[in-house]
C-alpha cells in the first residue's frame, strides 16, 4: 500500500510541516472546545480512501454514475446502522457538514417567509437556527424562545406562549452552548398543541445520544433529528439526518438534487464505519466517561472562584462567565488558557451586554480528553491549571510554566491515530 504521508512530505513540504505542527498542537494541548474531537483511527483511513475520486449523485440503486456498485453497498450499509443506532425510520448520510444539512430540512420542508421558533441565539441557540447574518434568518422568520435567568434552564411557560402567539411551522430543539439536558416530550407537545413539526439539531450531543448517555429525540417522536458527525460521535466531518418514514422522500430529495450535488463518497463512508463504531460497548462507556468528566470539571471550577452560566452541566458541556468571576472577558480569558496549553473558545452568555469578540464567558467541553483515555482525576489537574491561567493572565512566565504542566500530563495521553 502506498505510504501517503511519505508523498505529502516530498511532493509539498511546506503543507506537510504545517501539518506536523496542527498534529503536535493537538498531541501537547488539551483540547476543550467542546465541538471538537479526536476521530476515530478508522476514519483517517476511510477519509484518505479512493471513495474519495468517485462521483455517485443519487442514492444507492438510483445513481446518474455507472461504476457505483461498492458505494452503493456501503451507503446502504451505513444507513441501516445510523437507522439502528438512533430508532430511526430513515437516515441520510450525505449532508457536507451541519449548515447543510439544517438548511435540508428548512427548504424541504418550510415554505419561504413562514415562521420558525427556536432558541435565542445568546442563550445558546446555533447559527442556523435562524441568526440575522445567516441566509436562514432572511428566508425564514424566525422567533425565539429563552432560558430562565433565575436557573438558566430553558422556559417552557414562554416556549408555549410564543407557540400559541405565532403559530410556527416548525419548532427547534438543540443547541451549541446550553449546558443542560431537557425533556423532548416538553417540545413535541407544544409543537403538537399548534401543529408544527419538530427538528431536534443535536450536533453537540448525537455521540452521546448514540452511546445512551443522553436521550434521544427520536423516542419522542420527533420529526427530524440532525447531528454533525464529528463532535462527540467522533466520525468525520459531515452532517446526519435521521426522519421518520413519512418524512424520507422530502428528505432525500431536499439533500440531493434539491442543495447538494455529488456527496463525498469518503465522507459517508467514514460515517458507515462510526455508525459501527458507536455501537460497540467501548463507545456507550466513553460516552458517560465524558458526562462524568464534565461533572468533575465543573465541580473543581466552581469550587476554584469560577461562576458557570447555568450553575453547573448535564452534558459535555460548561460555560464560564469570565467577568463575574475573574473580571476578564472571553477573549482574554481564551488566550490565558492557550498560552496554558489548554484550548477554549470565548462564548457569549445568555443576554450578553458584551459584543460577540469580546463575550462575558469562555465555553468548554470533555468529549476529546475523554478520547484520549483523561478521567475524573485529570479534569481535577485540568481545573487547577485553567484557574491558575485566569487569575494570572497577565504573568506570562507563569503561563509559560503552566503550558509545561500541560505538556507534562498530555505526554500520559496518547491521542487516538496520532499517538
Ligand atoms: N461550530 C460549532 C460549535 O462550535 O458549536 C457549531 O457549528
Amino acid at each position: 500500500m502506498q505510504d501517503y504521508r511519505a508523498a505529502l512530505k516530498a511532493s509539498d513540504p511546506e503543507i506537510f510541516e504545517t501539518l506536523l505542527g496542527e498534529e503536535k498542537r493537538q498531541r501537547e494541548g488539551v483540547e476543550l472546545i467542546p465541538s471538537e474531537n479526536y476521530c476515530f483511527p478508522e476514519v483517517y483511513a476511510a477519509l484518505g480512501s479512493a471513495f474519495t475520486n468517485k462521483y455517485a449523485e443519487g442514492y444507492p440503486g438510483r445513481r446518474y454514475y455507472g461504476g457505483t456498485e461498492f458505494v452503493d453497498i456501503m451507503e446502504n450499509l451505513g444507513r441501516e446502522r445510523a437507522k439502528a443506532l438512533f430508532r430511526a425510520e430513515h437516515a441520510n448520510l450525505q449532508p457536507l457538514s451541519g449548515s447543510p444539512m439544517n438548511q435540508a430540512v428548512y427548504l424541504g420542508f418550510i415554505e419561504p417567509g413562514s415562521t420558525i421558533l427556536a432558541m435565542d441565539l445568546s442563550h445558546g441557540g446555533h447559527l442556523t437556527h435562524g441568526a440575522p447574518v445567516s441566509h436562514m434568518g432572511k428566508i425564514y422568520r424566525f422567533v425565539r424562545y429563552k432560558t430562565n435567568p433565575e436557573n438558566g434552564a430553558i422556559d417552557f411557560d414562554q416556549l408555549r406562549d410564543v407557540a400559541r402567539r405565532e403559530r410556527p411551522k416548525m419548532v427547534i430543539c438543540g443547541y451549541s452552548s446550553y449546558p443542560r439536558d431537557y425533556d423532548y416530550k416538553d417540545f413535541k407537545s407544544i409543537a403538537d398543541e399548534v401543529g408544527a413539526l419538530t427538528l431536534a439539531d443535536v450536533s453537540h450531543i448525537g455521540g452521546l445520544i448514540a452511546g445512551g448517555a443522553m436521550r434521544n429525540p427520536m423516542d419522542a417522536g420527533f420529526d427530524f433529528m440532525t447531528t454533525t458527525t464529528h463532535k462527540s460521535m467522533r466520525g468525520p466531518r459531515g452532517g446526519l439526518i435521521l426522519c421518520k418514514a413519512a418524512h424520507a422522500k422530502g428528505i432525500d430529495q431536499s439533500v440531493f438534487p434539491g442543495l447538494q450535488g455529488g456527496p463525498h463518497m469518503n465522507q459517508v463512508a467514514a460515517t458507515a464505519v462510526t455508525m459501527k463504531l458507536a455501537a460497540e460497548p467501548a463507545f456507550k462507556a466513553y460516552t458517560h466517561q465524558v458526562l462524568k468528566n464534565a461533572k468533575a470539571l465543573a465541580a473543581e471550577l466552581m469550587a476554584g472562584g469560577a461562576s458557570l452560566v447555568t450553575g453547573g452541566t448535564d452534558n459535555h458541556m460548561l460555560v464560564i462567565d469570565v467577568v463575574k468571576s475573574f473580571g476578564m472577558n472571553g477573549a482574554i480569558a481564551e488566550k490565558a488558557l492557550d498560552h496554558a496549553g489548554m484550548t477554549t473558545n470565548k462564548q457569549v452568555i445568555p443576554d450578553d451586554p458584551n459584543p460577540p469578540l469580546r463575550p462575558s464567558g469562555v465555553r468548554l467541553g470533555t468529549p476529546a480528553a475523554t478520547s484520549r483515555g483523561m478521567k475524573e482525576g485529570e479534569m481535577k489537574e485540568i481545573a487547577r491549571i485553567m484557574l491558575d491561567a485566569m487569575k494570572h493572565h497577565e504573568d506570562a512566565a507563569r503561563l509559560a510554566s503552566l503550558r509545561n504542566e500541560t505538556r507534562a500530563l498530555c505526554a500520559r495521553f496518547p491521542v487516538p491515530g496520532l499517538g
